[in-house]
């Protein structure tokens, strides 16, 4: 509620939990208050002087600065670049770009796909390792594929649908997670490289999410 005395003191309030879900609001209250907190609901924050904002603090699926935020990072220097907006002012409807991202209503990649839909997975932990001491041409390698949520647990249905691996310019090949079934948040996965020959070899993982985005991350060594 940006504008007069604090939300728990003026009558009626209201307030909102961030991210959601609750609105607590009046029969009467005015739209313009619905509108300031149903943002609330989904992950703007506060941007009005009252309640020193700072353009460092972070919300939403997309954990995205408060870039309209009455204070600068310091919570000290007024924001040069502050503007009047649904979360500063009241009756104003006018969303600024950084509750425009907490929300989410970006699309970095302009596929019309939001971005809070259209994660990149990740791959990591890519070991490559020989199989034994006494078998040194005899490599596995190990790698752990996931999907990106941005620092956020609201919305965790994006899931990790395949991957495949190239060793050198050899064919391209699907390969099975551990747990044998494709389409967990994080899959593993352990492949043999057995009888490789002496000198370096380059190693390619890609893998695929549920949006359609890939990821290839390459090793050369051995
Ligand atoms: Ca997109
Ligand atoms: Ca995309
Ligand atoms: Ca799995």
């Amino acid at each position: 509620m940006p504008t007069g005395p604090s939300c728990f003191l003026s009558v009626p309030t209201t307030t909102a939990l961030p991210n959601g879900p609750f609105v607590n609001a009046h029969l009467y209250t005015s739209r313009y208050y619905y509108a300031h907190e149903s943002a609330h609901s989904f992950g703007a924050r506060d941007e009005y002087k009252e309640v020193n904002p700072r353009t460092d603090q972070r919300s939403g699926y997309l954990n995205t600065p408060n870039e309209n935020a009455y204070y600068l990072d310091n919570g000290i220097t007024p924001n040069p670049n502050h503007t009047p907006s649904l979360m500063a002012t009241a009756f104003n409807y006018d969303l600024s770009q950084g509750a425009i991202d907490a929300i989410g209503w970006r699309d970095s990649d302009n596929d019309t796909i939001p971005d809070i839909l259209d994660p990149i997975p990740l791959i990591s932990n890519i070991e490559l390792s020989p199989v034994s001491p006494t078998s040194n041409l005899d490599y596995q390698f190990a790698a752990d594929l996931m999907v990106n949520p941005y620092p956020s647990d609201v919305m965790r249905d994006i899931t990790i649908t395949g991957a495949t691996y190239q060793l050198d310019s050899g064919p391209v090949i699907e390969l099975t997670p551990n747990d044998l079934v494709w389409g967990g948040y994080e899959e593993q996965v352990v492949i043999n490289l057995p009888h490789l020959t002496m000198g370096e070899h380059n190693l390619s993982v890609q893998v695929f999410n549920s949006v359609d985005n890939t990821a290839l991350s390459r090793r050369t060594s051995m």
